[in-house]
Order: structure tokens, then C-alpha cells, then sequence
């Protein structure tokens, strides 16, 4: 079964290839991103509380984030498999993960390189609110400071397996979906 990470810098198309590989393979999507925008939208006290970091491209404080997916990993959907898209950001995070998911962990971490030139190219054309140059390049700053280290987190444990995400969606796509669901340990129980 299936129970992956998406990694990597923001902008790097985590939120385009969960949305894909979830929807072609039947696994449960958990956006962390999605989560806390429909909390922003819908004016609930938790998207409230979320909306400034969001918008100066800082992390959302970890206990707001994991009250928003905690029930949601608990959900039966989630027994059959999911990808996470945008969690965990941080070690502390992981250590949460961990906590919750006990024995059944984690089965792959697939961690998405990109060059940031193509970052902000890409997410200026994505036009989010959150989407403008100085909050882009504080989001790379906080990823760089924050969020990488989980890449030496995630591959002393033998999870974790880095792809190019340059080039098209379908190619990016090839090589999610060679990891994910070609080599047998994506899918290690
Ligand atoms: P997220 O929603 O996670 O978004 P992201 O990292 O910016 O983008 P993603 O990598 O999903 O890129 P996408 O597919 O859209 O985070 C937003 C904010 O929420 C964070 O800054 C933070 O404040 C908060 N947050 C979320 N999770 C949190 C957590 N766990 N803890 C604390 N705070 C948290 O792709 C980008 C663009 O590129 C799109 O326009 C897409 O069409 C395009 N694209 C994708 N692949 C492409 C390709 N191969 N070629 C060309 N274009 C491509």
C-alpha cells in the first residue's frame, strides 16, 4: 500500500502531480496547502489564524496544520492509501507524522527537485495570491531553512528517493509514477 510524501520546494508541482497520481491510482490527496485555503476561505477562526503566514510566505504555525489533518488521516478513506502534498514541512512535523501514523508509516518519501529561476517562473504564472516575487523568494528562504532538512530525515531512514520535476507534467509524471507504483518498495508495507 501506498502511504507517500511529495517534498520539495514551493512551486515544484507537488499540489499538480498529487492531484493527478491520487485521482489515476484511487488514493486518498491531503493538501496541506488546500486544507488551510478552504479554512482562509470559509472565514472558519483557524483560517483566520492562518492567513497572515500564509500571505507573508511563512509556515502556518504546526499545531493549526495537524488539527486540520488529523481526522483526516484517521478517515477510513485514508486505509486505502494516500499521498501527502505539503506535509510535513518541518522536522517537528515528521516527528508528528510519526507519532500518529505509528507502526504503519510512511512507505516512500519522493522528493521533487527544481532550480528556483523555474520556481518563480512557474509560480508567477500560477498568479495565487501568495504568488507575488518577495513572498516566493521568502518561501524559498523558509523551504531552504525549514523544509530541507528533511531530505537528510527522510534518506537516513531509506525512504527517500529524489526525481528531476523538470521538463513536462507527463514527464514528471513518468518518474513519480516509476517510484511510486513501478518500483516495488513505493508500494513497501
Ligand atoms: P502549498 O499549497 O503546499 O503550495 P506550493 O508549495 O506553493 O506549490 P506546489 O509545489 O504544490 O506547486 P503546484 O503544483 O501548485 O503551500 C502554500 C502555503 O500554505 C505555504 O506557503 C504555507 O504558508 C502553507 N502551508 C502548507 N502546508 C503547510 C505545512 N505543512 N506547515 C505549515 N504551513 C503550510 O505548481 C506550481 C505551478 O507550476 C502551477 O501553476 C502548475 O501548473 C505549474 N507546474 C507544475 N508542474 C509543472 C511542469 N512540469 N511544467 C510547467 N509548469 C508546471
Amino acid at each position: 500500500m501506498v502511504r507517500a510524501v511529495l517534498l520539495g520546494p514551493p512551486g515544484c508541482g507537488k499540489g499538480t502531480q498529487a492531484t493527478r497520481a491520487c485521482k489515476a491510482r484511487g488514493l486518498l490527496h491531503l493538501s496541506t496547502g488546500d486544507l488551510l485555503r478552504a479554512a482562509v476561505r470559509d472565514g472558519t477562526p483557524l483560517g483566520l489564524k492562518a492567513q497572515g503566514f500564509m500571505d507573508r510566505g511563512e509556515l502556518v504555525p504546526d499545531e493549526l496544520v495537524f488539527a486540520l489533518l488529523r481526522e483526516r488521516l484517521r478517515s477510513p478513506s485514508a486505509g486505502a492509501g494516500f499521498l501527502l502534498d505539503g506535509f510535513p514541512r518541518n522536522v517537528a512535523q515528521a516527528g508528528t507524522l510519526d507519532l500518529e501514523l505509528g507502526a504503519s508509516g510512511i512507505t516512500r518519501v519522493v522528493h521533487m527537485r527544481l532550480d528556483d529561476e523555474e520556481i518563480v517562473r512557474r509560480l508567477l504564472g500560477r498568479g495565487r495570491p501568495d504568488d507575488t516575487e518577495p513572498v516566493i523568494r521568502n518561501r524559498l528562504k523558509v523551504y531552504r531553512a525549514e523544509t530541507a532538512p528533511l531530505i537528510d530525515f527522510y534518506d537516513r531512514r531509506g525512504l527517500l528517493v529524489t526525481i528531476d520535476a523538470h521538463g513536462t507534467l507527463e514527464a514528471v509524471a513518468g518518474r513519480i509514477d516509476g517510484v511510486l507504483f513501478a518500483d516495488p518498495r513505493g508500494g513497501r508495507a
